[in-house]
């Protein structure tokens, strides 16, 4: 069975088989990583060539470790915001590939049911949120879920995703702002791929790296290697911020291609 047709659960079952704990993470990881992998380049090398996915198609590509390694620290009660290099976050929450690919093209079967494409996508059984095409736009949502969350007693954090140009806008700094006086349990994951179009980093932003802009916000802030699905999954799962009163916001600047 190729990786594209297995459900989670067979893979939840073939990890554990796999032996020690260290053996089932890395299968689980390599497993998710060849599944985003595998779906994506269907979608752009095939179905958006052939003109069945209206608008434009962005993928991981060399960036699996980022969405993989976090989500997977992921409790059943966090809420995940993903962007669009993150579709492992999907995969990892449980949605199969199936829907995923009914979904870019609006199909029924689709997370949507037919009534929008491409990722425009997001499954509430799942605790995955749409992303928001405005890039950061997202981030004061997530920053209003964490604090939801904690209205509600419910025992979960938010996951918040962005690129590194998304940290120069507007609502990214209100956003972290918000849930950094706030205190609340989210964690911000950027996956600085040193990008944002053909802008490089440095003529986006005066700061060498995003999690420089952490301290301004007083959020404990570190750099990992994005390369290295277990350098984002193990100190994190250490320092996933619990839950309120008082759970500092936490940024991890993952850098892929570094
Ligand atoms: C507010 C806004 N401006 C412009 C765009 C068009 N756009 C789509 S992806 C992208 C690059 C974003 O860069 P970054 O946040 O670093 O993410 P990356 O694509 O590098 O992962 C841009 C400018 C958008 N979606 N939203
Ligand atoms: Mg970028």
């Amino acid at each position: 069975m190729s990786a594209v047709q297995a459900t989670g659960a067979e893979v939840h079952n073939a990890a554990s088989a796999a032996g020690t704990p260290e053996a089932e993470l890395a299968h689980k990881c390599l497993y998710y990583m060849v599944l985003m992998r595998e779906v994506e380049d269907r979608i752009e090398r095939k179905l958006f060539r052939q003109g069945k996915v209206l608008g434009g198609v962005y993928v991981g590509r060399g960036q699996e470790a980022i969405p993989v390694g976090s989500a997977l620290v992921s409790q059943p009660d966090d809420v995940l915001c993903p962007t669009h290099r993150d579709m492992a976050v999907f995969f990892v929450r449980g949605v199969s590939a199936r829907r995923v690919l009914a979904q870019y093209m609006g199909r029924m079967g689709g997370l949507t049911r037919g009534r929008d494409g491409n990722m425009h996508m997001g499954d509430m059984t799942a605790g995955v949120v749409s992303l928001i095409s405005a890039l950061a736009a997202t981030v004061p949502v997530a920053t209003g879920i964490a604090l939801g969350m904690r209205y509600k007693g419910i025992n979960g954090v938010a996951f918040s995703y962005f690129g590194d140009g998304a940290t120069s806008r507007g609502d990214w700094h209100e956003g972290v702002n918000f849930a950094s006086v706030q205190k609340l349990p989210i964690v911000f994951i950027c996956n600085n791929n040193q990008y944002a179009y053909s802008t490089p980093l440095n003529l986006q932003m005066a700061c060498a790296n995003v999690a420089d802009r952490g301290p301004a916000y007083k959020m404990p802030a570190e750099i990992v290697d994005g390369n290295d699905v277990l350098a984002v999954y193990r100190p994190r799962s250490a320092r996933r911020p619990t839950r309120a009163p008082a759970a500092d916001p936490t940024c991890w600047n993952a850098k892929p291609f570094a």
